[in-house]
Order: C-alpha cells, then sequence, then structure tokens
C-alpha cells in the first residue's frame, strides 16, 4: 500500500492572489474540520488582581472579561513580563491543562479550578525564568477556563455566549472555542504594560497545539505559531498512513467535542477529507510557523507532521521564503533528532515522548527570534 495518497493540493497561486484563496481555505477546514468561529465577540475588559516581582521579570494575574452577543465570562490569564527591556516586547501565549496555578510552584497564583492539581505540577511545561531571560513575555490561561474539555459543556463555556445550533455540522467544537480564546487573550495582553501585541506567538501542546494552529490560520495578528506535538487535527497529515498513530475515527469518538459534528463522516475515509494539515500550516504563510516533534510519540505521528511541513513549504516559497522542503524532493525519513530545520517556516523532532519540555521551547524561541525583534538574553 503506498505510503500517503496524494494531498488535496495548495491553492498557490500568485502570492497577491493569497488573500482570497486563504480566506477560502480557512472557510473549508471551518466547514469539514472545527466548525465556523462566529463573529461578534469581544474582549472586553481586563482588570490586575495583583502584579509582583518574579526572577527576571513582573507576574500579573489578570481576570479578562470576554463576551458575545448571549453574555460575558471571565477568564484568569497569568502574565510574565520580563524586566529591564528598553522597549515593548514579544508574547508567547498559550493555553494551558491544568490551572495557571500548575504552571509554577509561586504560592500566590489564584487557584480557580482544578485545586486537585498541586501548584507546579506543570511547572516544567512552563520554563518561565528562561523565557524572560529570552526576552519574552508569556500569557497563559486554562482551557478549562474557556471550555471544560468534556462533552456537553458547549453551553457553560465561551460557545455558550454565541447563538448556535447544535445539530449544525459546521458548528464549532471546543478546539474552535479555545482557538477564539486565544484570540482573546491576545487582545487582553495588548493592554499589558510593555508588551508589544504585534510580536505575537501562539504555542500550544498537542490538543492545545491544534488550537493554536486554528487560531494562527484564522488570526493574522500571530506573528509566529508553534505547534507542540498537536498530531491528529494538528500537524499531522491525515493521509498519511503512519504506525500506531491517531485516526479520525479515534479522535471523534474519544473527543466528539473537539470539532465540528460534521468531522465524524471523515472517520475511516481521510482520502476524502476535503483537506489535510499541510493546508492548515500553509494558512500561517508568509508569518513564521515552526512545528515539533518528539520521536516517541507515534499517537501524533511525527512523520505525517514533519511531511506537512515539506508539503506546506511551496506556500512560503510562493513568498520567497524558505519551508522545510530540500530541492524539491519529498523525504522519508526524519530529520536528525534535536536540530531545527530552518525556515519561516521550521521544524525540529527532539528524542522522548509526548510533552512540551525546555528543548521544544528553545527551538521554538529561536524560530521566533528569527522574525521577531527580540532584545533578549537578558
Ligand atoms: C490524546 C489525544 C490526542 C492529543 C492528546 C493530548 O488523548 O488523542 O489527540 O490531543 O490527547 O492533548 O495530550
Amino acid at each position: 500500500m503506498p505510503r500517503m495518497r496524494e494531498l488535496p493540493p495548495l491553492p498557490l497561486t500568485h502570492s497577491g492572489e493569497w488573500p482570497d484563496r486563504r480566506a477560502e481555505l480557512v472557510d473549508a477546514f471551518a466547514r469539514h474540520v472545527y466548525g465556523r468561529t462566529p463573529t461578534g465577540g469581544t474582549t472586553a475588559g481586563v482588570e490586575d488582581r495583583g502584579s509582583v516581582a518574579v526572577r527576571g521579570g513582573r507576574r500579573s494575574d489578570l481576570d479578562v472579561t470576554v463576551t458575545g452577543p448571549l453574555g460575558e465570562r471571565v477568564v484568569p490569564v497569568l502574565v510574565h513580563v520580563p524586566e529591564g527591556a528598553t522597549g515593548p516586547v514579544p508574547v508567547v501565549i498559550g493555553l494551558n491543562f491544568a490551572g495557571n496555578h500548575t504552571t509554577t510552584p509561586a504560592p500566590g497564583v489564584r487557584i480557580h479550578r482544578n485545586a486537585g492539581t498541586e501548584r507546579g505540577a506543570r511547572a516544567s511545561r512552563w520554563p518561565y525564568e528562561e523565557i524572560l531571560r529570552r526576552g519574552y513575555a508569556v500569557a497563559t490561561a486554562h482551557c478549562d477556563d474557556l471550555e471544560v474539555d468534556a462533552p456537553g459543556h458547549a453551553d457553560d463555556g465561551v460557545r455558550g455566549l454565541f447563538p448556535g445550533d447544535p445539530a449544525d455540522p459546521a458548528g464549532w467544537g471546543t478546539i474552535g472555542a479555545w482557538a477564539w480564546g486565544l484570540s482573546r487573550i491576545l487582545d487582553a495582553v495588548a493592554e499589558v504594560p510593555g508588551i508589544d501585541p504585534a510580536a505575537a506567538v501562539a504555542i500550544g501542546h498537542s490538543r492545545l497545539g491544534k488550537a493554536a494552529l486554528w487560531a494562527g490560520a484564522q488570526d493574522e495578528r500571530f506573528a509566529v505559531v508553534v505547534s507542540n506535538d498537536s498530531g491528529c487535527g494538528g500537524a499531522a497529515l491525515h493521509r498519511h498512513r503512519g504506525p500506531g498513530k491517531e485516526t479520525i475515527a479515534a479522535i471523534t469518538t474519544s473527543f466528539p467535542h473537539w470539532f465540528a459534528p460534521g468531522f465524524a463522516r471523515y472517520a475511516d475515509r481521510e482520502d476524502d477529507l476535503p483537506v489535510d494539515a499541510h493546508q492548515l500550516l500553509a494558512l500561517i504563510a508568509p508569518r513564521a510557523l515552526h512545528v515539533a516533534s518528539a520521536v516517541e510519540d507515534a499517537w501524533a505521528d511525527p512523520l505525517g507532521e514533519y511531511l506537512a511541513t515539506v508539503a506546506a513549504s511551496p506556500a512560503y516559497e510562493s513568498f520567497d521564503l524558505t519551508g522545510t522542503r530540500v530541492d524539491g524532493e519529498e523525504p522519508v525519513s526524519l530529520p536528525a533528532l534535536g536540530e531545527r530545520v530552518e525556515g519561516r517556516l521550521s521544524y525540529h523532532v527532539r528524542s522522548g515522548g509526548h510533552d512540551l519540555t525546555a528543548e521544544d521551547w528553545g527551538h521554538a524561541l529561536d524560530a521566533a527570534d528569527g522574525v521577531l525583534k527580540v532584545a533578549g538574553p537578558h
């Protein structure tokens, strides 16, 4: 059996036509995969609940009020800003899985949800001191504060702020809600002194990496997008037949709430899906994109993620930028472990399994350094 069926084409044209082609492709991903993000939502207010000095910077605990036509919701956002910068700094925005208090052992951070997960339990995924040293601010919110990650929460999360028909096959899912939330956090950090909202990086691991890609695809204010082990429904090609990888049948059975209801139609029919991951990656062009894999993370299909970057590269080349494709040839294996394949679209695969590590952050910030004006390291 061939390793991969032919991929749907990139809508490659003269780069001047890209805005129109881009809009059509965003619409195709909305229709078939994530559902349509409604318009009319805003960030209505940002309240600082307390700022303290931390090593290398300042930490602020914000309440961000997001609104839609049916109401509003308050989302706690934890922001770290480096000290001593002479001008506004770039900001990395990413959601976390278990609560803002799990991203740092610092005792002052509010416990809003998941009191059961200890302070600092996920701190290895948020190396704040090093991020600050590199000259970046960083903002995070608990994904459940936007919408709880389980079926049946469409009404009590941010989707509940908008009218919608739950039976609509192209209605948005939880990934769409999280992506919308990333854009609202970008609105909010634009109000934080010392942050440059024109230098924003969307980052996410795994299911939250899917959300970062979809946020970056829709919201061109994100100058850089980082996908970490996002896998199926993220950076991995559905049409790549990787051993032990997650399929559309598996993901829509375990996590039916993540996607547009109509996505499940493509279970065991990946070759019929009108879009594939390389087109999602191309939607970030000509902005910077970094895709990260872990070699033992077969479920996320590292080779399928790498091949997606190669197949997305022509979109970058049409802007005279480089992707990960070399000499127009399709690679058959992964690049060397731990080395970033550099380009405006870049890639790395590291040793180890499914996680967001300091090594991943290092490569991600290297990729961002290439396009943003960064004052660090301090
Ligand atoms: C898995 C899921 C993946 C990935 C992962 C995660 O259970 O099948 O798609 O998102 O969770 O978020 O860690």
